[in-house]
């Protein structure tokens, strides 16, 4: 009004800390936390810090931590330890109340800090949200979308997912979570099934019988019970193999397009596991990094408050590469970057015999053939239009 306006394009925050590279889930395990550093190393050489304000992300509090989870569970994650515990009075090791010990949730060393750092960041990210201070809000070390009230779950201990949308809906009426990992986002999901406050939409390879976490079907929209406002506020895209990179960003953004017209969120939680990548060691799609990333540039377009989380990736240098071009994304680089990875990063220490000119866009793997047809997605979007009649917000 004076004469003075607001900064050209979007306040963006990153949310990150070393120390959670530290950790790890054990030598065959695909979860590595180190792909985190190869992320933030990128981002740095390509200098988007300067874009950006960097905060060193702390680990989540007690109370944070149990704004979703259950008090019993926190306080057992809080004490386990990688040797073999005491049985309880039954006889069982207490682990196994919790999911813990087996081989997809380990118990390592350090596993509350590791936790509670990965949400310390998604928290820290809503706040700035919510206070206005970021448009955009990015926690890559975030993202775990398995973990339950009492559970853990598919590498998921905490679900930092949840906690961070709860402080959303402390100033936000109505918020929107995406998730483009290629597993089911099914921990969000059950956490907000009985509210019409958060709209759940998650992508993913759906197959019950072999592919974890085997729910996720097109027709599971929430309990339909009568008395629950939840109902229809469950949308699931189930893929099969291969999908590309233009089927996928047409059906994301028909699906999330119409999710916005009849939703109206406020704020929009978006979840980018980059296993929904080809050559992913896990994952089953196509995807290339500027599909990945069309997903993040379009919820970007839409000029609405964006916490951006990572989740799954477990071929690290993809990860890297996804994250690091959607981090462009977000400050408005990506077009300007050039595309060969800058020489001092620790990705050019560590990957010497690699090809001479490592590219951020090219993919590590072979594609797979790809299984979805044309007409089952247009039935997807059909089935969606269809749920989306039930929703008024
Ligand atoms: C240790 C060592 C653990 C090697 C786990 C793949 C391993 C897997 C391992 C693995 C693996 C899963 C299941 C089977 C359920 C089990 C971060 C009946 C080569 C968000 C979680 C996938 C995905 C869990 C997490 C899945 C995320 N797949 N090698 N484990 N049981 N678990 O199928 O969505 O990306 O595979
Ligand atoms: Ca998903
Ligand atoms: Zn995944």
């Amino acid at each position: 009004e004076y004469g003075i306006t607001k900064p050209k394009g979007s306040k963006v925050s990153f949310h990150y800390n070393a120390e959670m590279e530290k950790y790890h889930f054990g030598e065959h395990h695909p979860m590595k936390p180190w792909r985190l550093t190869l992320t933030k190393s990128l981002v740095s050489a390509y200098g988007m810090n300067f874009a950006m304000d960097n905060y060193t992300s702390r680990a989540a509090t007690y109370e944070e931590l149990t704004s979703f989870h259950t008090d019993d569970y926190i306080d057992h994650l809080a004490t386990v330890a990688p040797q073999p515990q005491p049985l309880d009075v039954e006889n069982n090791n207490p682990d196994l109340r919790f999911n813990l010990g087996g081989s997809d949730c380990p118990l390592f060393e350090g596993l509350y800090n590791y936790c509670s750092m990965s949400a310390g960041a998604s928290f820290d990210a809503a706040r700035k949200i919510c206070s206005n201070q970021s448009d955009i809000a990015i926690a890559w070390g975030g993202g775990l979308h398995h973990a339950k009230k009492a559970e853990a779950s598919g590498f998921c201990y905490i679900n930092d997912i949840v906690i961070a949308i709860l402080q959303l809906l402390r100033i936000h009426a109505r918020v929107l979570y995406i998730d483009i990992d290629v597993h089911h986002g099914d921990g969000v999901e059950e956490a907000f099934f009985s509210t019409d406050r958060v709209m759940t939409v998650s992508f993913h390879k759906y197959d019950p019988q072999y592919f974890f976490p085997g729910t996720g079907a097109l027709e599971d929209n929430g309990p339909k019970s009568e008395h629950n406002p939840g109902a229809h506020h469950a949308i699931n895209v189930p893929l099969n193999d291969g999908i590309t990179d233009e089927q996928y960003s047409k059906l994301f953004e028909s699906v999330i397009s119409k999710v916005i017209e009849k939703f109206r969120p406020g704020a929009i939680a978006l979840q980018c596991g980059a296993d929904s990548l080809a050559g992913d060691r896990l994952g089953r799609f196509n995807l290339l990094v500027e599909g990945h990333a069309s997903c993040v540039e379009f919820c970007k377009k839409l000029n609405i408050p964006l916490v951006i989380f990572g989740g799954g990736g477990y071929t690290p240098r993809n990860v890297a590469r996804a994250w690091a071009y959607e981090t462009a994304v977000a400050i408005g680089q990506h077009k300007n970057i050039p595309t060969q990875i800058p020489i001092h990063t620790v990705w050019r220490d560590r990957f010497k015999n690699e090809s001479l000119l490592p590219t951020i866009h090219q993919i590590l793997g072979e594609p797979r053939q790809n299984r979805n047809t044309q007409k089952r997605l247009t039935e997807i979007v059909q089935h969606v239009t269809e749920q989306l009649r039930f929703v008024n917000a």
